[in-house]
């Protein structure tokens, strides 16, 4: 046997080697030119740092469809039946994959991962048995669960939501799910569990109860936090925002529309957000806006890292290859001390014209070593404090004197006009955007 071929259970990608780090003078497509995961930046291992997750649902499920078109992916392993014995196998192929592209975690809806049959008794038990492959496979390959969810948007039971429906029976359905996915998630020992409310919104107010559909969503979300006591899960509960697709208007639609939706509900201490870079630009913000916005509630939990199209607009799931958008996420990381429970989950597709399986190593290479790039440049401008520091002394005028009495709130109106009748006209610095712009291409 060669030294390159690695124990699996299956043997899918024999003519691919480990993936291994090279540097960036390798030409080698089949290898790493930026993510060395040993290699120490401040402190820690880039492994530790990025924590990449592989996410089952487009990686494994992924068929390559669009709304005009059939699926395309050649997947030589799988016999598009709903078996269970497919599933497992699918399963095994998956971990093969894991192991060849080095990333430590994956993630998956149930639906992903197991069949949903004619009844939830069934699905239950097709579900069962597929966790126990991934099991078996977790322990065989050490590779770890980031996070599960619960798919409530496929099935036409939830044409209406689940979570928002106007059905309650429906609702019963749906929190049956998330009951059986907290379940398997925590056998597996994930990390973490993500509600991202695919069809929680409407399509139009005419038929909508917005304010009954937050209130039952609320009921959804507090009931998971009970049981997640019940069962001793203890990983970390995440919201996903989404602005639109598939419903015109979601619930979730940003890191600030979440927050005050879970402080409304009172449910701001059991999750944090797990923000997509698509999703942010869906919703006209940036990436670094919606991260800056979680992180400054204390709640940036986790990244689905991908990118969209700029010249399309919907979620079109790209791997991530933009050094500045990895520069700029890598930068509100580090800033807020790094990820903990959370990853960089690659909730991203290869294009539906790379069809051939290669083309899944050719895509999370490049994500994995343009968020290596990122993490090295965001570090080595922290390193060097120039940005820290003009940002510090843009806001000097509340460390001392007047500012520093208005944020202790010991003044009054009748305080600052009496001080403002002393002082005159206001004094201002330049923002020097264009300056700071250049400090970070001399990084990039
Ligand atoms: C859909 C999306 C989901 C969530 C998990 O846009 O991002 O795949 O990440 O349900
Ligand atoms: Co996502």
């Amino acid at each position: 046997m060669q030294s390159n071929i690695i124990e699996t259970t299956t043997n899918y990608f024999t003519d691919i080697p480990k993936i291994k780090y090279e540097g960036a003078g390798s030409r080698n497509p089949f290898a790493f030119k930026h993510y060395n995961p040993e290699e120490y930046i401040g402190g820690k291992s880039m492994r530790e740092h990025l924590r990449f997750a592989v996410s089952y649902w487009h990686t494994m499920r992924g068929a390559g469809a669009d709304p005009f078109g059939e699926g395309t992916a050649s997947m030589p392993w799988d016999d598009h039946s709903n078996s269970v014995e497919n599933a497992q196998k699918r399963a095994r192929v998956f971990f093969e994959f894991l192991e060849k592209i080095d990333a430590d975690y994956y993630c998956f809806h149930d639906r992903d991962i197991a069949p949903e049959l004619n009844d939830l008794a069934a699905s239950n038990k097709a579900l069962d048995a597929v966790v126990a492959t991934l099991k078996e496979e977790q322990a065989r390959t050490g590779k770890k669960l980031l996070w599960g969810t619960a798919c409530l948007f496929t099935h036409k039971r939830y044409m209406h939501g689940a979570g928002t429906s106007c059905s309650a029976d429906a609702f019963a359905y749906g929190a049956s799910q998330v009951k059986k996915a907290m379940e398997v998630t925590h056998e597996l020992g994930g990390e973490g569990y993500v509600f991202w409310g695919g069809r929680e919104g409407y399509s139009t107010l005419l038929n909508t109860d917005m304010k009954r559909e937050l209130d039952h969503l609320a009921k959804l979300l507090h009931m998971a936090v009970d049981y997640k006591k019940e069962i001793g899960f203890e990983g970390q509960f995440y919201i996903e925002p989404k602005p639109k697709e598939p419903t015109t208007h979601q619930y979730d639609t940003d890191s600030a529309t979440c927050l005050n939706f879970l402080r409304e509900y009172d449910l701001l201490d059991h999750f944090k957000l797990n923000i997509e870079t698509n999703h942010a630009t869906l919703a006209g913000h940036t990436m670094q806006h919606e991260l800056r916005v979680a992180a400054s509630a204390n709640a940036l939990g986790s990244i689905d890292a991908n990118t969209g199209d700029p010249l399309l607009g919907w979620d079109t799931d790209q791997f991530p290859t933009d050094i500045y958008l990895t520069t700029h996420t890598m930068l509100e990381v580090l800033r807020m001390g790094g990820l903990t429970t959370g990853g960089l989950n690659f909730d991203a597709k290869k294009r539906r014209e790379s069809f051939e399986p290669v083309d899944l190593f050719h895509a999370h290479i490049g994500g994995m070593d343009a968020f290596a790039r990122g993490l090295k440049i965001a570090h080595a401008i922290l390193e060097d404090g120039r940005l820290a520091d003009f940002v510090k002394n843009r806001y000097s005028t509340w460390d001392s004197g007047i500012g520093q009495k208005i944020e202790a709130g010991t003044v009054s109106f009748a305080d600052l006009e009496k001080y403002t009748l002393e002082k005159g006209e206001v004094k201002l610095e330049s923002g020097r955007q264009e300056m700071l712009e250049n400090l970070i291409n001399e990084y990039i």
